[in-house]
């Protein structure tokens, strides 16, 4: 599964997303999507930068959160929660609602 968001950073600094982590999976992650040779690949990310005042998007065919080995089984309209740790040790949740692609 991946996860997509619009993460918005309304502060004068920019901030960095550090980790991803939810107690539904052993494992989430920022990817990347690169194309190269015609071929699409997924890459991780060591962090993603929210610029000041900026915005981050995470979109099909762009940057995700992989979410990897789910912890229960996950259906349409389902809310999950993720927990998102910033580089300064901040944290931030935010509850992701499960949709068919
Ligand atoms: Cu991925």
């Amino acid at each position: 599964m991946a996860g997509y968001a619009t993460l918005r950073n309304p502060c004068t600094q920019a901030v960095e997303v550090a980790e991803v982590s939810g107690a539904d999976f052993g494992m989430a992650m920022i990817h990347a999507t690169t194309v190269e040779n015609g071929m699409s690949r997924m890459r991780a990310m060591g962090a993603l930068t929210i610029p000041a005042k900026g915005e981050a998007v995470l979109a099909p065919g762009g940057s995700h959160i992989m979410l990897m080995d789910p912890k229960r089984e996950l259906h349409v309209g389902d809310k999950v929660r993720l927990a998102l740790k910033l580089s300064d040790g901040r944290m931030l949740s935010a509850d992701f609602v499960v949709r068919r692609e």
